[in-house]
């Protein structure tokens, strides 16, 4: 019997989009734990490709729901984060870190804010500031190249080798983060891959490239790899599951141009559960 646990994951609803809460919540569950979420805001989409979203922001119900769960004494094995609606829920979501952790709780944060060496629209510099502080009080922080950049204000090259890498890891792991899982660190054209480091060793786990990049793989990934690790795979074995199944999932929406906006990650969860 696998580890059953109770996770905690806080991002957005995007009604329509496979990203954030649409793809943590089954993916997590189908990995086999109890999974509570905390929505921070509700899109009508994701912001990136849909042109005049709708933007609820939740910021102010989050004290209310944290002081309630605090009250039924109810907490977290794990708490996983992702894309977060403004800075002031990113200071409330750190309340939540400092109150609602089971003593051997394990902490995640998707830095979900940039890509391809842009913000996000919705986010500024100042918002990369406050994601700095939770971010780096992370025990496991899974970033891209774009959002370690602008976590460690490092610029953002397209091309680089190895040592860009690894100060890039450095300065992360010198910041406070426990774990670094770096995504798409690719050194060439056919393949990419993930390096996962801790103050005592960094490794790299190498896999596919595919032609086409998709919308929502990090959500993927991130949900993916906190399932598999909280399942009770290590940080290597989780990053490996996480990457294969997140290469599947863009297999099997490759030959699809109408579905641009995130993966057909469901008829995959089977390979997803077997891995795990
Ligand atoms: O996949 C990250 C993400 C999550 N949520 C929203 C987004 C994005 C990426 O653009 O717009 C609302």
């Amino acid at each position: 019997m696998k580890a059953y646990k109770k996770i905690l994951t806080i991002q957005d609803i995007s009604c329509v989009g496979q990203c954030s809460l649409t793809v943590a919540l089954p993916i997590l569950s189908a990995a086999g734990h109890e999974t509570c979420i905390l929505p921070s805001a509700v899109l009508s989409t994701h912001t990136a490709g849909f042109k005049g979203f709708t933007f609820r922001d939740l910021t102010d119900d989050i004290p209310e729901i944290r002081k309630h769960w605090e009250k039924e004494n109810i907490k977290f094995d794990a708490i996983y984060t992702g894309y977060l609606g403004s800075i002031r829920q990113i200071e409330y979501v750190r309340e939540i870190f400092d109150t609602l952790k089971k003593d051997d709780a394990v902490t995640f944060v998707d830095p979900a804010m940039a890509d391809n060496g842009k913000l996000y629209p919705l986010f500024d510099l100042e918002y990369v500031e406050e994601m700095k502080k939770l971010a780096f009080s992370a025990d496991y922080i899974i970033p891209n190249i774009t959002e370690a950049c602008y976590l460690t204000g490092r610029e953002y090259k397209e091309k680089y080798d190895e040592s860009y890498i690894e100060d890039l890891v450095g300065a992360l792991l010198g910041s406070g983060c426990g774990n670094v899982i770096l995504t798409g660190v690719s050194y060439d054209s056919t393949t990419t891959g993930v390096v996962v480091a801790n103050e005592t060793e960094t490794k790299y786990y190498r896999h596919v490239k595919l032609p086409r990049g998709s919308h929502g793989t990090g959500d993927v990934y991130a949900s993916a790899f906190v399932g598999a690790f909280m399942s009770g795979n290590s940080a290597y074995e989780s990053a490996a599951i996480a990457a294969d199944y997140t290469v599947k999932c863009i297999e099997n929406t490759v030959d699809d141009p109408d579905h641009w906006y995130g993966v057909k990650f469901e008829p995959v969860l089977p390979y997803l559960i077997e891995r795990i």
